[in-house]
């Protein structure tokens, strides 16, 4: 079939270079005309490991092209961002959505699939089902006639992570959610086509609340290792020994407790469910507030840390190390790692210096602080104090000789060898 994948960022992209790889011919639809030319080069916009060259071939095979312009095709695949709406009440904005809908159904065709893969709070397949069918009363929709509709809709949402996603594009299970039955196994025999995981069909709207109860687990999950991290810190004991003597249990699994939850969903997705559902919901809204309240935590802690540091020795310098939004990528948006140290950086100025080998330049909010960035060899010359931000592997490597004698602020967890100064819980290694 003609495939058209509609917006080419992260999820996009990769699928369509994916669908391409597999043999459909694919056009990939943006509204950015550098990232239409970019791609049309054989070149690529974002950073994913190995997408280059993937992207690279497909293009020169003439299997991936990309256009602002929408063309006929027999399969859509809705990849749009839904962030929320500038509200401040993380409200989902599907606007993005319903845009890329109605752009579809201006070259839909009896015998079409459109599928929306975009992360989309319960309803939105239907109201784009909606959308399209008062927009071609020519055509027959799914669940709105008895009779066979002309064209099959179905939401079937990834669940890649950054850093992996080509691998786990291919292998990961995925949820085939039809507004009918008939619709899911169309869409169905579709990413049959390119995925190696089980494909397990559903309606609509459970796939869309699949999608986001994941990363809600996820969220929740984490906000237990946050929390534990903070009353751990105040009972001067050790989270990280905690944590790993607990999950010798069987059943007990605990994550790692960081600087606070970034990224593009798990921060994100828990609010589209609270959104739908506000008075049923106080797990899911207190964990993303406790994750959100951690890195103020950290900011907090650290400050006290640096000011009692410069109490004994004025010209203490302070390195942070690592930016993005987890370990060993180069993202550095909806990063918690970012605010702390932006934070730490507009409060103790040129005492302090950001190490993040994955950057080339500082982010737009430290220029004016009198931060620098600099490497990590540097960092371990001439600092005084470490604040670990990032699990970046190039930091979990260092070895204890280099450390020694730092005041160590290891907020991911990095250095279990790293000595405790003074009296044992005292927080001169902090652990939380
Ligand atoms: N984090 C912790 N502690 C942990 C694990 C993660 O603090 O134990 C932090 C990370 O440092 C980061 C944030 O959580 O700041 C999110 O990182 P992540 O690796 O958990 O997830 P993402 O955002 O890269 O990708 C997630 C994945 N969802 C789940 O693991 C349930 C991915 O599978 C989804 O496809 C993706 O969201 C998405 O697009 O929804």
């Amino acid at each position: 079939p003609q495939v058209c994948v509609v917006g080419l960022g992260y999820i996009g992209l990769p699928t369509a270079a994916i669908i391409a790889r597999a043999g459909c011919p694919v056009l990939g639809l943006d509204v950015s005309q550098h990232v239409v030319d970019t791609i049309n080069r054989g070149e690529i916009h974002i950073e994913e490991v190995d997408l280059d060259g993937l992207v690279h071939g497909v293009v020169q095979r003439g299997l991936l092209r990309a256009s602002t312009q929408i063309e006929p095709a027999d399969v859509f695949v809705i990849a749009v961002p839904t962030p929320f709406e500038k509200d401040g009440h993380h409200t989902p904005d599907i606007s993005y959505v319903l845009a890329a809908a109605s752009e579809v159904a201006g070259v839909l065709k009896a015998g079409d699939t459109v599928i929306l893969e975009s992360t989309s709070p319960v309803g939105t397949t239907e109201q784009m089902r909606d959308l399209m069918a008062g927009l071609r009363p020519d055509l027959k929709f799914p669940g709105k006639t008895r009779e066979t509709p002309d064209v099959s809709i179905a939401y079937c949402p990834e669940r890649v992570l950054p850093g992996r996603i080509l691998e786990e594009l291919a292998n990961n299970d995925r949820s085939i959610g039809g507004i009918t039955p008939r619709c899911a196994r169309k869409a169905l025999s579709f990413y049959k086509r390119f995925v190696r995981g089980t494909c397990v069909t559903t309606d609509a709207r459970s796939a869309e609340m699949t999608k986001l109860v994941e990363n809600a687990y996820r969220d929740v999950n984490i906000a237990f290792a946050n929390e534990l991290s903070i009353v751990a810190d105040r009972m001067g004991l050790n989270v990280w020994e905690v944590i790993r003597l607990a999950n010798r249990h069987p059943r007990v699994n605990i994550l790692q407790p960081g600087p606070g939850v970034g990224g593009h969903c798990i921060a994100v997705d828990p609010w589209f469910i609270v959104a739908s559902a506000p008075d049923d919901t106080p797990l899911i809204r207190t964990a993303r507030n406790v994750n959100d309240q951690k890195m103020h935590h950290v900011i907090e802690r650290a400050t006290t840390q640096i000011e009692n540091l410069v109490a004994v020795n004025p010209k203490a310098r302070v390195a942070c190390l690592g930016l993005a939004f987890k370990a060993n990528i180069d993202d550095f948006r909806e990063s918690p790692a970012r605010f702390v140290a932006a934070r730490i950086a507009r409060k103790f100025g040129d005492r302090v210096s950001i190490v993040e080998p994955y950057a080339a330049t500082l982010p737009i909010e430290f220029t004016d602080t009198g931060a620098r960035l600099i490497d990590l060899d540097t960092a371990l010359e001439t600092c005084d104090m470490l604040l670990v931000l990032v699990d970046h592997d190039v930091f979990r490597v260092v070895p204890l000789a280099e450390r020694a004698g730092k005041m160590v602020y290891d907020t991911r967890g990095i250095w279990p060898d790293q000595p405790e100064l003074g009296v044992p819980g005292a927080g001169l290694r902090m652990v939380g």
